[in-house]
């Protein structure tokens, strides 16, 4: 990972926590990928630190809270949550996101449906010019239960704009399939450019099919993007 990418992910981070956070904020979503390693960081670094409870979307996040010293608390406990932090992988011009390049959209999507607010933290290769469908060349990350998988990847070819789908493996040896925390599996299905209007009716098409737990496609969920430029700036996108 070159410095340049990594110093925009810290750049962003910070900037989204020290605008963002206020006193009055009492329970903070913390979610989960690389940049949001700088927003724990940031958050460890507070006087006020033990003030807030923060709220993983997964083990990595869990981690990240515990690690920076930061109070853990769960969404089981807390389901109204002040304010969220959290990563992208692609940002379109309406602020509609894909998630889950890590294989935690579920969580990370309950916390921020948990959420009053929701600032996404990215360095500059997560921004699309104007639809989804550029920078993350994955595809769209569909979380499902294991016993469907053959079923959904089916029903996914009746789908307009459908190009290609598969099972995402993992491991060293990519000997078998990426398991996310709730037990299921990850399949990465490519729908090529999404359009703006299009974002909410895809996800929706992609939940109603029986097997598919949550779609990585979040919109109208956020409330502003931090991207980290590669000339050292930060660009809010409201
Ligand atoms: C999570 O981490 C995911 O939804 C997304 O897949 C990824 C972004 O990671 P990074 O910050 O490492 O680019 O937020």
């Amino acid at each position: 990972m070159s410095s340049l990418v990594e110093q925009s992910k810290k750049l962003a981070a910070y900037q989204a926590v020290d605008e963002n956070l206020k006193d009055s904020h009492s329970v903070v979503g913390v979610g989960s990928g690389s940049t949001v390693v700088y927003v724990a960081e940031r958050l460890g670094q507070l006087k006020n630190k033990s003030s807030f409870v923060c709220i993983p979307t997964g083990f990595q996040s869990k981690e990240l809270i515990l690690s920076n010293g930061l109070r853990l608390g769960s969404v089981e406990e807390y389901s109204s949550i002040d304010i969220a932090f959290d990563g992208a992988d692609e940002i379109d011009s309406q602020l509609n996101l894909i998630k889950g390049g890590g294989a935690c959209l579920m969580q990370e999507k309950l916390v921020a449906s948990c959420s009053k607010q929701l600032f996404i933290v990215a360095d500059y290769r997560k921004r699309s010019p104007e639809k989804l469908g550029h920078a993350w060349r994955q595809g769209v990350p569909i979380e499902v239960v294991p016993a469907a998988y053959n079923k959904v990847l089916n029903d996914l070819k009746n789908l307009e704009g459908y190009k290609s789908a598969k099972v995402r493996y993992g491991g060293t040896f990519k000997a078998g399939p990426v398991v996310t925390d709730n037990s299921m599996f990850i399949i990465d299905a490519d729908f090529g450019e999404i359009p703006v209007e299009k974002v909410s009716t895809l996800h929706s098409q992609i939940k109603s099919l029986v097997g598919v737990l949550e779609t990585g496609l979040f919109a109208n969920m956020t409330t502003a993007a931090y991207i980290g430029n590669e000339d050292g700036s930060v660009a809010t996108l409201t």
